[in-house]
C-alpha cells in the first residue's frame, strides 16, 4: 500500500502505528506539499522516521508544492493572493515549532538517515534546520521549489527512491501491485497521479482517507467564524472532488464526525506513557508535547486551546477532551480493525 500524508504530528503517529501492523505492506510514502507541510523538510523527517520504523528502503515521493492549477510552476505564482487560492491560504506553512521539527522530538528520537533531500525550503526561515548537502546519487530538486524535477522516464527501474509523487504512485500502482492507498493529507498528490497516469490511477481498488466533516463543525480554527471546513478538504477541494468522483471501487472516509470521538484524553495519554518500545516512547513524547504546547505559546502561554472553550482558555476537564484529536491515527485504526467505528454508506455530495 501507499501512505499519502502531510508529515504532521498525527500523520507521524499514524504511520508509526501502521508500520507495526502485519496486515499491510507499505511500499511508498508520499509527502504532499499542499497546506501545512514544508515538503522537503517533511520528506527528510520521513526518511528518518522510516529508519526508526525499520522501513528504510520504502520509497518517498514528494508531491506538488502548490494545489492545482499551479502544479507545474517553478516560481512563486504572481497571483497567489488571488481569490483562486483563498481556500489554500487559510492554512499557513508549518512553523519551526510544529511539523518541521515534530515538536522538537526529531533529533531526540529519529535516527539520521543516509537518504535525504538536498535543498532547504525556499521562503521558510528555520535556523534549526540547516541546509543539507545533496549526495551525488540523490535527485536534484527544482530551482526554486522544494520538490524533485519531473522524471523524464516512465521506467520503474530508473525511478529514484525520491521522486515526484505522481511518478512514485505510478511505479507502485501502475507498474507494481499496490491497490490500496491511505490519504491523510490533502488529495493534491493523488489527483496529480490521477491526471498524469490515468490508467495507473484506475488500478486503485481501495482508498482510505481522513477527510471531511459531515454533520459536525470543521477544524480549521482560524479560517472563518463558521468553522465549516475540515483541514484536508479545504487544503485542496478541487483535487478532492476529482478523486472522490472517480471510479475507485472502495472509498472509506474517516471524517471529523468519527475523529471527534478520539480526543487526546488524559486517560489515553497516561496509557501512552507506559509504552516502552523506542517507537512507543517517541509517540508518547510527541503527543504529550503537542498536547502541552499546541497553540498555547502563540496565544496565551500556560493555557490550553479547546474547540468550545476558545483560544487561550483555562485548562479544564472539558477542554482537554475538545482540542487535539487522533485524526489520522483513527484512519489507521479503521484499516486495522473496522469494528472501532460505525459506517454509513453514503458519499459526500458537497466538496
Ligand atoms: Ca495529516
Amino acid at each position: 500500500m501507499i501512505v499519502d500524508y502531510d508529515s504532521n504530528i498525527d500523520d507521524v503517529v499514524a504511520l508509526s502505528v501502521l508500520a507495526k501492523s502485519p496486515l499491510y505492506d507499505i511500499k511508498a510514502i508520499v509527502v504532499t506539499g499542499t497546506a501545512f507541510t514544508n515538503p522537503s523538510i517533511g520528506a527528510a523527517n520521513t526518511y528518518r522516521l522510516l529508519e526508526l520504523l525499520g522501513l528504510a528502503n520504502v520509497d518517498v515521493g514528494i508531491g506538488p508544492y502548490y494545489t492545482q492549477p499551479y502544479w507545474e510552476l517553478e516560481q512563486f505564482p504572481s497571483d497567489f493572493n488571488s481569490i483562486a487560492l483563498s481556500y489554500a491560504r487559510v492554512i499557513p506553512k508549518a512553523s519551526m515549532f510544529g511539523a518541521d521539527i515534530l515538536m522538537g522530538t526529531y533529533d531526540k528520537y529519529l535516527p539520521v538517515s543516509p537518504r535525504h533531500v538536498g535543498a532547504p525550503v525556499v521562503g521558510v526561515a528555520n535556523p534549526k534546520v540547516p541546509p543539507q548537502t545533496r549526495p551525488a546519487d540523490q535527485p536534484q530538486l527544482g530551482p526554486s521549489l522544494a520538490q524533485p524535477r519531473r522524471n523524464p522516464t516512465l521506467d520503474a527501474t530508473t525511478l529514484s527512491v525520491c521522486s515526484q509523487a505522481a511518478d512514485i504512485y505510478h511505479k507502485h500502482v501502475g507498474l507494481g501491485d499496490v491497490r490500496t492507498v491511505l490519504c491523510i493529507g490533502s488529495m493534491t498528490s493523488l489527483h496529480k497521479f490521477q491526471v498524469t497516469y490515468p490508467d495507473s490511477f484506475a488500478k486503485i481498488e481501495t482508498l482510505y482517507a481522513m477527510f471531511g466533516a459531515v454533520d459536525v463543525d470543521g477544524n480549521v480554527f482560524h479560517s472563518s467564524p463558521t468553522w465549516k471546513a475540515e483541514f484536508n478538504a479545504i487544503a485542496d477541494p478541487h483535487s478532492a472532488k476529482a478523486v472522490l468522483s472517480s471510479a475507485i471501487p472502495n472509498i472509506i472516509l474517516v471524517p471529523l464526525d468519527a475523529t471527534e470521538e478520539a480526543p487526546l484524553s488524559p486517560d489515553y495519554m497516561d496509557s501512552l506513557t507506559k509504552l516502552d518500545s523506542y517507537e512507543g516512547r517517541f509517540v508518547s513524547e510527541l503527543t504529550h508535547r503537542v498536547r502541552n504546547d499546541w497553540w498555547c505559546q502563540g496565544f496565551n502561554p500556560g493555557c490550553f486551546y479547546g474547540y468550545s472553550a476558545g483560544i487561550g482558555s483555562e485548562i479544564t476537564a472539558a477542554s482537554l477532551l475538545d482540542a487535539y484529536f487522533f485524526w489520522d491515527p483513527l484512519a489507521v485504526a479503521v484499516m486495522i480493525d473496522p469494528s472501532v467505528v460505525e459506517f454509513e454508506g453514503t458519499r459526500p455530495t458537497t466538496i
